[in-house]
């Protein structure tokens, strides 16, 4: 054997991977899945048939590689909805990057404009990727975790009362700092950041000439008569920001992998130049279905007929359902503003968990695994989305995705029914 080190160093730590465990746990023990964050409803008829038609076409370009950076259709839809909703002119060839999933966007934004001794602030809970990609640009991960503001009340929890510190953020500046990585809604919390707390983010980008990647893949899912706000378009944002989004998310088709990047060309320049000499482009005809069905969501743009308006109403239902389910049987919800998820505060019902020998993993995490081979139910333990400084303080959530039909919603409801009357305050 060669006495070279056979891992990259850039690698190093980065190796665990939550998904690869839960999934594979999930399957082994067909516990009913309210686990990974995809929807288990199909996508709406008219991006599926738009599928199967291009897929179809005699023309066999569909099959064929198409524009590097995106394929003309879509880039074009792109430009006009992002045109309108962060109200400026876009141009389709230098404003929108279309990548395979929002996934590998964050990857180039990471790769293109992160360099060695750059820091990028991170504000947790975050989507777990945001920290290995980080770290094999060469970058320094600086984290910031939303805090709890509110007294217990014995209200339930809202995803709002998680916010940051502005001093303490401001703390995190420094001149190093490259980039905020922005989530909003959040994944795992549901947290919409509102337009004040934008301000705060933008004030400092702009104040310490910083960029903004912001992740918006859940942009359409906000409840409760919430509003999105894209930190693209305040003042001074645009020129630092790139918004990141998923038609994943957008048509519940996360097999896809369609996602795309918009932003100002001086940056978006340099993540073109990593797509193409690594990916180069992604699969045509989920692109054309995509353009199509974005193109019908502009033609009926916030009329009720819309998807994009349609498909928070369910999710809110769907929310609302498991709230309830979980609120009777004695767990603790924070009721999310946005995105399909919402976290379980474990305190009130922590158990003995049989296996202590792994006792260096998270509570939360055992108590995942724990629930799916003994209860067939599955769920992602939240300290996954947050640092290793930080774990061991946020170590008694797990979050639940409620984007599911509702008879796998009404199955795990049952499951903790039943849980709830062997173990009266479970
Ligand atoms: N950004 C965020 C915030 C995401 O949540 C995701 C998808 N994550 O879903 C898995 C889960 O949390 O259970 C992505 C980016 C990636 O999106 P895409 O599927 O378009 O690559």
């Amino acid at each position: 054997m060669s006495k070279k080190t056979l891992q990259a160093r850039r690698l190093e730590g980065t190796d665990a991977n939550i998904w690869v465990k839960f999934v594979t746990l999930t399957a082994a023990h067909k516990a009913v899945n309210l686990g990974q964050g995809f929807p288990n409803f199909p996508p709406p008829d008219f991006v599926k048939d738009a599928f199967v038609e291009a897929v179809g076409r005699k023309d066999t370009l569909m099959h064929q590689y198409t524009r590097a950076f995106g394929h003309p259709r879509l880039v074009a839809v792109l430009a006009r909805l992002f045109g309108k909703l962060l109200g400026r002119e876009l141009d389709p060839e230098t404003n929108v990057l279309v990548t395979v999933g929002a996934y590998q966007s964050l990857f180039c934004c990471f790769q293109a404009l992160v360099d060695e001794g750059d820091e990028v602030i991170i504000i947790e809970p975050y989507f777990d990727c945001y920290e290995p990609m980080v770290k094999m640009a060469g970058g320094t991960p600086v984290f910031i975790p939303l805090r709890l503001k509110v007294a217990e009340t014995g209200k339930l929890i809202s995803s709002r009362d998680w916010q940051l510190d502005p001093a303490e953020l401001e703390a995190k500046f420094t001149t190093r700092t490259k980039a905020i990585v922005l989530n909003s809604p959040n994944n795992p919390l549901g947290k919409v950041f509102s337009r004040k707390e934008l301000e705060i983010i933008a004030n400092l980008c702009v104040k310490h000439d910083v960029l903004c990647f912001s992740d918006e893949v859940y942009e359409w899912l906000v409840y409760d008569g919430n509003e999105h706000i894209r930190i693209a378009s305040l003042p001074g944002m645009w020129e630092r920001t790139l918004t990141i989004g998923s038609a994943g998310k957008t048509f519940s088709a996360t097999g896809w992998k369609v996602g795309w990047t918009v932003g100002p060309d001086r940056l978006l320049k340099h993540l073109r130049t990593v797509h193409q000499n690594s990916v180069y482009h992604c699969a045509t005809a989920a692109q054309e279905a995509v353009a199509c069905g974005l193109e019908k969501e502009l033609e009926r743009f916030g009329k009720p007929d819309s998807y994009f308006v349609q498909l928070p109403q369910r999710l809110q239902q769907k929310r609302d359902f498991l709230i309830q389910n979980l609120v009777a049987v004695g767990m603790k919800p924070i009721v999310p503003e946005g995105a399909y998820f919402l976290m379980v505060d474990l305190s009130p019902f922590k158990i003995e968990l049989p296996d202590q020998a792994n006792s260096e993993e998270p509570y939360d995490s055992r108590f995942a695994e724990w629930m799916i081979k003994n209860k067939g139910l599955a769920a992602i333990p939240v300290s996954a989305f947050y640092s290793s400084q930080q774990k061991k303080n946020f170590d008694h959530f797990i979050r639940f995705c409620f984007a599911k039909e509702d008879s796998t919603l009404k199955a795990a409801s049952d499951i903790l029914q039943e849980w709830s009357r062997q173990k009266p305050c479970l």
